[in-house]
């Protein structure tokens, strides 16, 4: 039987806020004591994991005198030696603090855009300071309740002010930092400008160093809006663009639930920890998600181990679907090329254009195969259940 133990190689990481929740939510207060960016470390090394993530404030909290950042760091740079975990992402929190109440880049209020700018160049160099080489911006507050607040246009022009201005900064300090950018359709604003990570892909070609910009697709963000998230990830892997990936759980229709990995849509999990396999990401697979509020730390423990076991046995089941003879016969039959069409796909020509044109196609006789998709499905659900 498999062990599904956790190796440094599965790069599974954890922010501080996921294992560090204190369980608050809009109906009630912490239900767990909070512990510190060390013991958060050790507790991930506990459990297995490969790295650590922090917002800015997740670590050095926004009112931290020097002395006391640096005693953070201290302790947090011994957890790190100690454990072996390493960070390989940092992001900015512009969403929590009231000054972020009607958005960070994107506010009304040019004070607060400045304000914005300066505590994601002092987060980038906290991240750089401990190794990170991808930086996430998720625009949790960039959006509105209310449209007669802000033009969309103007909205757009100030979030690619943004991310142009500090991608010039990492250049202009030599880093080695690509940025992440990371889609949700609403919560906590009505409604969050750049929804999905499609309208972000089409975001990044607009900017003055889209080379330097890339994707942080999460599955409870693309699931809230409703799309296949294997498709979107899909689409940012074809674009080059899959360099960071949020995983976790979520019930369709819901407020952003950030469940444990798989213990929701089981089957839309597998069909992720497959595309990820087989394509051979090589990023984080990063774990944004937390507890159920009833749980102690015992039960975060819990939850981070259930994360990775849930993704390594997927995993394995990926490697099961792509073995199996009958599943692997059905593609074949089902993919297969067909020689009489062939010379009229692929690149155009106008003598392909002129003779495809010309031929007969029976439309009854092509409409009539069946396509054996049920038996195909039932399949892949055996090896879900393990029942194959
Ligand atoms: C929430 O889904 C967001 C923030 O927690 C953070 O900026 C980002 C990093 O994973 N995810
Ligand atoms: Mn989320
Ligand atoms: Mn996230």
């Amino acid at each position: 039987m498999t062990a599904y133990t956790p190796e440094p190689e599965h790069k599974f990481t954890f922010g501080l806020w996921t294992v560090g929740s204190t369980g608050r939510d809009p109906f009630g207060g912490p239900v767990r004591n909070p512990k510190t960016p060390a013991e958060l470390v050790y507790l991930l090394g506990e459990v297995g994991a490969y790295g650590v993530n922090y917002h800015d404030n997740d670590f050095i909290p926004i009112d931290a005198s020097p002395a006391e950042a640096e005693a953070i760091k201290r302790d947090f740079r011994k957890a790190l030696d100690d454990t072996g975990l390493v960070v390989p992402m940092a992001t900015t929190n512009l969403a929590f603090d009231p000054i972020f109440k009607d958005g960070a880049f994107t506010s009304n209020d040019p004070k607060v855009r400045a304000f914005a700018f300066q505590k994601a160049m002092k987060a980038i160099d906290l991240g750089v300071e401990f190794g990170a080489k991808i930086y996430v911006f998720w625009g949790g507050r960039e959006g509105t309740e209310t449209d007669s607040s802000k033009n969309a246009m103007e909205g757009l022009r100030r979030y690619r002010e943004a991310l142009n201005y500090l991608s010039e900064y990492v250049l202009d300090n030599g880093y080695d930092l690509k940025f992440a950018l990371e889609a949700k359709p609403n919560e906590p604003r009505g409604d969050i400008y750049l929804p999905t990570t499609g309208h972000m892909l089409a975001f990044i070609n607009t900017l003055d160093h889209p080379d330097m910009v890339g994707l942080n697709p999460e599955v409870a963000h693309e699931h809230m809006a409703g799309i296949n998230f294997m498709h979107g990830i899909a689409q940012a892997w074809d674009a080059g663009k899959l360099w960071h990936i949020d995983l976790n759980d979520q019930y369709p229709g819901r407020y952003d639930q950030d469940l444990r990995f798989g213990s929701r849509d089981i089957k839309a999990a597998f069909y992720l920890v497959k595309f990820l396999e087989d394509v051979g990401y090589p990023g984080s697979r990063h774990f944004d998600a937390h507890a159920y509020r009833t749980e102690d730390y015992e039960g975060v423990k819990d939850f981070a181990r259930g994360c990775m076991r849930t993704y390594l046995i997927l995993k394995e089941k990926a490697a099961q679907f792509n073995a199996d003879p009958e599943i692997q016969a059905l593609l074949a039959e089902i993919t297969a090329e067909d020689p009489t069409v062939a010379p009229f796909l692929g690149k155009y020509s106008s003598e392909k254009a002129k003779s495809l044109k010309a031929r007969h196609f029976d439309r009854t006789a092509i409409a009539s195969r069946g396509l054996k998709y049920e038996r195909l499905d039932q399949l892949t659900i055996d090896i879900l259940l393990g029942t194959r």
